[in-house]
């Protein structure tokens, strides 16, 4: 399947993700790629309409293993009609968000056993994981600040309380001592320009 190389992004709320994902689209298909963007939970026509179920606020109350499963369900719809042909083309799919931020929210922020969720990946990603992870890293109160300096609607995720997004921060920068191959933790904290640069050096190993 693997003929392309697939790049993921991750980060707590407010860390720059959307920014510089368009940066990386360019870069990318400056040194001569195809690149296909998209994003999680989303990316296909139904994995769209799951993301609004998920993110809109709601007086509907979601139980945190409807919230893990809709996330799945999402992403196998993603991975089936978008990622896995995408790759298997030798395109490059650079995605806004993966399994890491499950692991990351339901497992850190909810509290979800890690067990479970590795259950639902083993069983929904087989063996596909990205080629490289990058983890946007800033203090959750600086993410939060620019969240709200933004101006824009805030979601259902995005309510909740600084512990939770403290949870999911620690929960991300264990998953990066975990596996420091895949994923390389950029300093978001910094000028836009700034990542940039750590972007590029990131990124020109896969060239
Ligand atoms: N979620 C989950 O729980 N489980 C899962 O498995 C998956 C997802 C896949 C998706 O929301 C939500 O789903 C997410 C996790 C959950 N939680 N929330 N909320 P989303 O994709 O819509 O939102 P997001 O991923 O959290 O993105 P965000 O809040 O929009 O943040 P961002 O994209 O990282 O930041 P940004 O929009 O690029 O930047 C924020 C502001 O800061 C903006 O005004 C920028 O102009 C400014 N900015 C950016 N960079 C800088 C620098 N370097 N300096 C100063 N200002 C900056």
């Amino acid at each position: 399947m693997m003929n392309g190389k697939f790049i993921s992004i991750e980060g707590v709320e407010g860390a720059g993700k959307s920014t510089q994902i368009s940066f990386i689209h360019d870069y990318l298909v400056e040194k001569g790629k195809t690149v296909v963007m998209t994003r999680e939970p989303g990316g296909t026509e139904l994995s769209e309409k799951i993301r609004e179920l998920l993110l809109t606020p709601s007086e509907l109350a979601m139980g945190v293993d409807t919230e893990l499963l809709l996330m799945f369900a999402a992403r196998a719809e993603h991975i089936k009609q978008l990622i896995a042909p995408a790759l298997a083309r030798g395109d490059w799919v650079l995605c806004d968000r993966f399994v890491d931020a499950t692991f990351a929210y339901q497992g850190g922020g909810r509290g979800v056993d890690q067990q479970r969720i590795q259950q639902l990946a083993d069983w929904t990603l087989k063996d596909l994981l990205p080629t490289l992870t990058l983890l946007f890293d800033l203090p959750v109160e600086l993410g939060l600040k620019r969240v709200v300096e933004r101006n824009e609607a805030i979601d259902r995720f995005e309510q909740e309380k600084v512990t939770f997004f403290e949870q999911i921060r620690a929960s991300y920068l264990e998953s990066a001592l975990q596996n420091p191959e895949r994923i390389k933790v950029v300093d978001a904290s910094v000028s836009i320009p700034e990542i940039q640069q750590q972007l590029t050096k990131l990124l020109s190993p896969l060239l």
